[in-house]
């Protein structure tokens, strides 16, 4: 395979770059380009050029896989600016994703034209970086300030339609690409166009545009340091000269490129990734076709995830005992459709249509077409087994029977069915139609055609999906009880819900562990514990949760629970520290000063020691998945990683030394460090 080809049509050069999966600009692509452009450039009978790409997409960026590599030239930015000195038009045809130093390359070409489903971005923000090749110079020159900090600060794509209107599509193309930039081409030489250099634009803004923009965005981007270096830099493409400015931005992005928060930005987009590949499993591996899908309960967990699958035009039956919990079913989800239609996302043809797919109905008959039936009932294992007996005996032969239980065992709900080989857990994160995750959680029978399956559908309704064994709590809520644990016990021994709470929203995590369980409804997880056997957890570090909901006060729902309520409007519930007082009372525990050190640590080395127990125990299959549970599950700062890549950037060494200390003072029944985390810190002395 030639990675970079060029052809002469009549007078006009295309370089056809061909670098699967998505023509990343590696060393190979862009010493190709530079060889080629300089071979059409000097080449008399050549009157312009075009550069498009083969295969899905246009380049989508940099190879991400190069940084912290040794550089080899030429670099992005040198072949850009060769390509701005061609003194011949040169046209970038741009489809699927333009994205990153491939939009770049896009902004280095005179003119561009666009496959009408094409997008362009620059995304570097999402791993921790600018855009390093001239894009924070060149955008804002193109489009103006306002729109391209909104671009290059938030790393959201926008459309073919969005880039004609904003001047960075010259034309869009309706049918064939090759043809149509061949054409567009012409159209130039014939009309005798000039070549348009971005670099030759000015730029202007006045201060407040930025100041403004950083406060609009301030909440989007805390804790994060490239959104700011990006701000920043488009800020010097209005101060400096185009060459000084391109210099502001390449030192940025190397300083970027070698900071944690880019390194652990980069291994979390890998780490997304990595989580599909399941040993066993190929593209090979048989997959069922899912062309309608039921979901059994109406709840607010039931419609979420009902709406994911609406969303993608597959047909929904859901399933309600009467006939006013359909009803309540059915304008929960058509309610969130209609506010979608307010904020100008959806039309209301488009919602009506979706909604013609729902269908709601009591009778397990209605499921004999299912290929795909997700059960969101009540959290009470008997409750789930039965409905897994009337699954078994309404379903077809070969539907996929998946649970949405978030902590229950699901081989011990696969075996009452005749067919324990089709039944999986799908345990999505409420609101389920919005929280990315999607914990795919195998039993010991499940067959590999249903997992590989439930990837591709994870994949097809957008989620981020990770696969887990069976065990309490499974991954992501194993993980987070021990989180939680810790901070119900640092209440018992003295710190306050605030204290905690800052702690850990100023460690990065978009709320504290009590404004989390206000939030979600603190009855949740005292229903769980419930379910678990005496011991199997630490009792005391739940008293308050279980005498907060006895008195009727379960979070925001109620008005009062860690916090007293009142619209947006939270305070301190000073019931707290009276309840405080009397178990720690109870309990012998002596309250004393806390640090928000110990608070941090507590709290997030707890999860860590989880999560590797996690790993070695063959829960999960990688570290790298449960970094990806706790960040789209939980909203653990992506800049840190994840727990587990978080623990190996402070060191092994030292969290293995704070558990075993934090073993020393609270004991050893939950503090045991894990056998793998003892292997990683010696293997890393
Ligand atoms: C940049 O450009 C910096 C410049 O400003 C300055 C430089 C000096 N590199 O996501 P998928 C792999 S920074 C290397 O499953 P999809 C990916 O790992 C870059 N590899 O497909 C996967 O490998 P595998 C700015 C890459 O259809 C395979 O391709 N650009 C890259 O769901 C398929 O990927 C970005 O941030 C890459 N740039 O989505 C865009 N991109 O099969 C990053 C992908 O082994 N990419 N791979 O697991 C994306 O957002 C999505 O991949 C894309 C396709 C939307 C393109």
């Amino acid at each position: 395979m030639t990675i970079v080809s060029t052809e002469i049509n009549k007078n006009i050069a295309v370089i056809t770059i061909d670098n699967p999966p998505v023509n990343a600009l590696s060393h190979a692509v862009r010493s190709g380009v530079s060889v080629a452009l300089k071979q059409v450039s000097s080449d008399q009978d050549v009157a312009a050029i075009i550069i498009i790409c083969a295969g899905r997409t246009f380049c989508a960026g940099a190879d991400i896989t190069e940084f912290g590599k040794p550089p080899m030239d030429p670099s992005l930015p040198d072949l850009i600016a060769e390509m701005d000195q061609v003194n011949k038009p040169l046209i970038a045809a741009l489809h699927g994703t333009a994205l990153g130093g491939g939009f770049e390359v896009a902004l280095g070409c005179h003119y561009r034209i666009m496959d009408s489903h094409a997008k362009v971005g620059l995304p570097e923000v999402n791993l921790g970086l600018i855009p390093g090749a001239g894009g924070t110079q060149r955008l804002p020159r193109l489009i103006g300030v306002e729109a391209a900090l909104d671009m290059i600060v938030t790393g959201k794509p926008i459309s073919a339609a969005k880039a004609e209107k904003l001047g960075i599509a010259n034309k869009i193309s309706h049918g064939d690409l090759k043809s149509d930039a061949l054409e567009f081409t012409q159209d130039l030489l014939t009309q005798n166009k000039p070549v348009m250099r971005i670099s030759d634009l000015d730029v202007k803004a006045s201060t407040e545009v930025f100041s403004d923009f950083e406060k609009k965005v301030s909440r989007r981007i805390r804790g994060f340091i490239a959104p700011k270096a990006a701000i920043n830099a488009v800020k010097a493409a209005t101060e400096l000269s185009f060459e000084e400015g391109l210099k502001f931005e390449r030192d940025q992005f190397k300083t970027l490129v070698n900071s944690s928060h880019s390194i652990a930005q980069r291994h979390m987009f890998f780490a997304e990734r990595m989580a599909l590949k399941v040993p066993g499993i190929d593209k090979s591996t048989s997959v069922r076709e899912i062309n309608s899908v039921a979901v059994i309960g109406g709840g607010i967990m039931g419609c979420g995830i009902a709406i994911n699958f609406l969303n993608k035009g597959l047909p929904v039956t859901l399933i309600e005992i009467s006939e006013e919990a359909q009803k309540a079913a059915f304008e929960r989800i058509a309610n969130i459709y209609s506010s979608s239609v307010s904020k100008g996302r959806l039309s209301e043809q488009q919602k009506e249509q979706t909604l013609s797919l729902l269908i709601t109905a009591s009778d397990y008959a209605k499921l004999a077409n299912a290929d795909l039936i997700i059960e969101a009932v009540f959290e009470d294992i008997e409750i789930k087994k039965q409905v897994f007996k009337k699954l078994d005996d309404a379903a077809k032969a070969g539907a996929i029977l998946a649970t949405n239980t978030s902590f229950l065992d699901i081989n011990e709900i696969a075996n009452v069915t005749s067919r324990p080989a089709d039944v999986i857990g799908l345990h999505f994160f409420s609101p389920a139609h919005i929280m990315p995750l999607l914990e795919i959680v195998r039993t010991e029978q499940t067959s590999t055609e249903v997992l590989a399956t439930v990837l591709k559908i994870g994949k097809l309704i957008g989620k981020t999906s990770v696969v887990s064994g069976v065990c309490f709590g499974f991954i992501a809520n194993r993980m987070s009880s021990c989180y939680g644990r810790e901070a119900g016990l640092l209440l018992l021994e003295g710190a306050s819900v605030e204290q905690i709470d800052n702690a850990l929203y100023d460690f990065g995590m978009p709320m504290g562990m009590f404004s989390m369980l206000d939030m979600a409804g603190i009855d949740i997880g005292v229903m769980a514990r419930q379910n678990m056997a005496a011991g199997s957890y630490d009792e005391k570090a739940f008293l308050i949760h279980d005498a907060l909901v006895a008195s009727g006060q379960k979070g925001q729902k109620t008005g009062s629970g860690f916090y007293k309520h009142e619209g947006r409007n939270k305070s301190p519930n000073p019931q707290i520290e009276q309840l405080v007082e009397k178990f720690a009372k109870e309990n012998n525990i002596k309250r004393r000063e806390i640090t928000i050190k110990e608070i941090e640590e507590r709290c997030i080395f707890a999860l860590i020691n989880e999560g590797f127990k996690i790993v070695e125990e063959g829960i999960a299959i990688r570290q790298s998945d449960v970094d990806v549970v706790f960040n789209c599950g939980f909203g653990f700062p992506r800049y840190k990683g994840g727990p587990l890549h978080y623990a190996e950037q402070i060191g092994f060494d030292y969290t293995l030394k704070r558990i075993t200390e934090f073993a020393k003072e609270h004991g050893d029944r939950w503090w045991t460090p894990s056998d793998l985390l003892i292997k990683l810190a010696k293997e890393n002395r």
